[in-house]
């Protein structure tokens, strides 16, 4: 039996930083309702029902005017629930899906014109089976004509093998959540290093995003901010934030997404930072039709 996963905060607070128009959620789940939307059979964990319309009245509480739905293991290939928010969304969303290795054309064309913009690729231990390298060259060279990316989930201790095969993909690469280093390690560590290191190159992304699950010292995530603050003050044109809403797999303390919000104060401390992690950074990858 898949492990039950822990409800998202009930009231979260409202943050005390104003975001700027357009500032985007480029991290974020929508779950079920299994009623409408089961989740997959092989999925290692059950999400609590999160709906699209309780993440609207979310991002209206946080001042958040976008989002970007990331497909979320547990409901596997089937990325009908995104799809259903991304058209209610009024073209406010769009998404990254996950996709078998044989996709047709015609389903990656549907997902296209449904708002999605990318595909992801977990090697994460407790999301299941890795994805399949060969799967994902083929994949990449696949969707480089749609002008979409890859988003690359994966554990800090995992990079040293998979760096030199990312290097050799085409299309831009995204990754998750800092790449999940063990934030009470410090930002000198080898893994933080190597992400450091690999993105000097610039098909690479990162998203800012986890701070509630790389931290060891738990709210209000004070030894995972350093690692933000590195990565925005290096890589500003390649840094995207997210809630990661309604926070899948996290064991204690659910974060509260307004005090989520408000450590962009010390992530992206300057007017420009923000501009560029909430607004710009996001309208690249996800809107660029509009720029
Ligand atoms: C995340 C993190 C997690 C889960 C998933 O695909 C997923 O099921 O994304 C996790 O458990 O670490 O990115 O939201």
């Amino acid at each position: 039996m898949a492990n039950e996963n822990l409800p998202f905060h009930p009231c979260p607070s409202t943050p005390a930083l104003n975001l700027p128009t357009g500032a985007c959620d480029a991290h974020c789940h929508v779950f079920g309702p299994a009623a409408d939307f089961p989740f997959a059979p092989q999925r290692t964990y059950t999400p609590v029902d999160a709906p699209w319309s309780t993440l609207v009245d979310l991002h209206e509480k946080l001042g958040l005017d976008r989002t970007v739905l990331v497909q979320a293991s547990c409901h596997g290939t089937d990325n009908a629930a995104m799809l259903d928010a991304i058209a209610r969304s009024n073209g406010t969303c769009r998404g990254v899906g996950m996709v078998a290795r044989d996709v047709s054309e015609a389903e990656l064309q549907r997902l296209h014109d449904g708002g999605v913009r990318g595909i992801r690729f977990n090697f994460v231990t407790h999301l299941g089976q890795d994805a399949d390298t060969d799967a994902v060259r083929e994949l990449a060279a696949r969707i480089a004509p749609l002008g979409w990316h890859a988003v690359v989930h994966f554990e800090a201790d995992r990079l040293e093998v998979l760096a030199p095969f990312l290097k050799t993909l085409s299309v831009p690469m995204v990754i998750d959540h800092m790449g999940r280093p063990d934030a009470s390690r410090g930002i000198d560590q080898a893994p933080f290093k190597m992400l450091l290191d690999l993105m000097e190159d610039d098909r690479f992304w990162v998203k800012v995003s986890g701070a509630e699950r790389i931290t060891k010292s738990g709210p209000p995530y004070a030894d995972a901010v350093p690692f933000a603050r590195t990565l925005v003050s290096r890589f500003e044109d390649r840094v995207l934030w997210g809630t990661d809403w309604p926070h899948p797999n996290i064991k204690k303390n659910m974060p509260d997404d307004g005090a989520l919000v408000d450590l962009l104060m010390q992530i992206a401390p300057t007017e420009e930072l923000l501009e560029k992690l909430l607004v710009t950074n996001p309208t690249r990858l996800y809107w660029p039709e509009t720029i």
